[in-house]
């Protein structure tokens, strides 16, 4: 048998396994608040070592996407709180993921109508969801306006406000700062995205140094060994290129070494999609060695199309924990399913974004009291 199947801790996370639910998008919260079926949905996947929630936003600006859950108003808490002590109840252990989509906005999200904000005034080809009567529809996401330098310390105090109301009033055992798929970080960290000429552009250095400072912050705020961090190194998800990642990544991990984080969450390859891209290759293995011996001792998360027997292997040659996606939309009970080498459900990818329990709640255990 695995060690995929036995207990592990990270940091403060005390893990009945090694398999994590990786953060997905539901499009299920209207008014930023989860909705009616969240409590179900999270309780019915509790038996993942991990659950990491949908990304989930920490102050309007950092809102992208339509009927996406938040974490800074009281209703947006207090509704987490009745997942989190679902979740509890069943033996889980839950995350949230922390979200400032930066340039992946829509005017029609944001506060006032505003633009959205990014490092760079350089609009990203890609699309966002709006929901109109319950129908989903994908639009071009708007033009934003380059941050002054002046307002990062405001996103950074965000980011800490969210992470201190997570772990007191929402009741998660810890925060994952969303670093990865081309939001407002990674904009920064990526020179597509950031042409900036003060001490946060330019420079591996400079473009590394705001999501360190915002996960420093974080980690002052509620203790490392309570955090996360994902990061896409490669991913052109959202637009975002860079030509050194390797040297910028590395840069990050060691920035992020002496932290004390509970664990680093690598997509590895495109999100969603192929895990070697001939045009942006890159040395995992490179990035993790730079990462410990810089003294990192967070735990290695690894992600993206992994099934039982490659994640079996990744444990074997050195990951500390693997993180499953879209397996978990249609097996609420991955970890027993992996553990009997049980057949997977797939799920129905019109109903992935927005909607109510049809293809969220409604996928059946294998063993009917899970
Ligand atoms: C799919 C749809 C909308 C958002 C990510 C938060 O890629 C997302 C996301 C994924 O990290």
């Amino acid at each position: 048998m695995s060690s995929l199947f036995e207990p592990f801790r990270a940091g403060a996370l005390k893990l009945a396994n090694r398999i994590a639910m990786a953060p997905l998008t539901r499009n299920r919260s209207p008014g930023a608040v989860p909705g009616p079926h969240a409590v179900d949905y999270y309780r019915q996947r509790a038996s993942a070592g991990l659950l990491i929630t949908e990304a989930t936003a920490i102050s309007h600006q950092g809102q992208g996407y339509a009927d996406v859950p938040g974490l800074y108003a009281p209703e947006q808490l207090a509704a987490w709180k009745q997942v989190t002590d679902a979740v509890h109840a069943a033996g889980g252990c839950i995350v949230t993921q922390m979200w400032h989509v930066g340039r992946i906005s829509h005017t029609s999200l944001q506060p006032g109508g505003a633009a959205p904000v990014a490092p760079s005034a350089i609009t990203a080809k890609t699309k966002t969801v709006l929901i109109e009567n319950g129908v989903p529809s994908f639009v071009q996401t708007s033009a934003p306006r380059a941050l002054e330098t002046a307002e990062l310390p405001g996103i950074v105090a965000d980011y800490v406000r969210a992470a201190k109301a997570a772990v007191g009033e929402a009741g998660f055992d810890g925060v994952e700062i969303h670093a990865a798929n081309g939001y407002l970080i990674d904009q920064f960290f990526k020179s597509g995205s950031n042409a900036r000429t003060d001490a946060y552009g330019g420079s591996i250095d400079n473009r590394a140094r705001f999501g360190l400072e915002v996960t420093a912050a974080v980690v002052a705020a509620i203790g490392g060994g309570r955090v996360g961090i994902r990061l896409s190194p490669v991913t052109p998800a959202n637009d975002v290129v860079d030509g050194e990642s390797q040297a910028l990544f590395e840069h990050v991990l060691r920035g992020l070494a002496p932290l004390g984080l509970a664990y680093l969450h690598v997509i590895e390859g495109a999100t969603g999609g192929a895990r070697e891209l001939p045009d942006r290759p890159f040395d995992y293995a490179a990035a993790k060695a730079a990462y410990r011996q810089a003294g990192g001792q967070g735990a290695w998360m690894v992600n993206n199309g992994y099934d039982g027997a490659t994640a079996a292997l990744a444990v074997e040659q050195g990951a500390d924990l693997v993180a499953f996606g879209r397996p978990y939309i249609g097996n609420p009970d991955l970890v027993e399913r992996l553990k009997a080498g049980a057949p997977l459900a797939e799920s129905d990818r019109s109903t992935w974004y927005g909607g109510g329990a049809k293809g969220y709640t409604d996928y059946p255990s294998l063993n009917p009291h899970h």
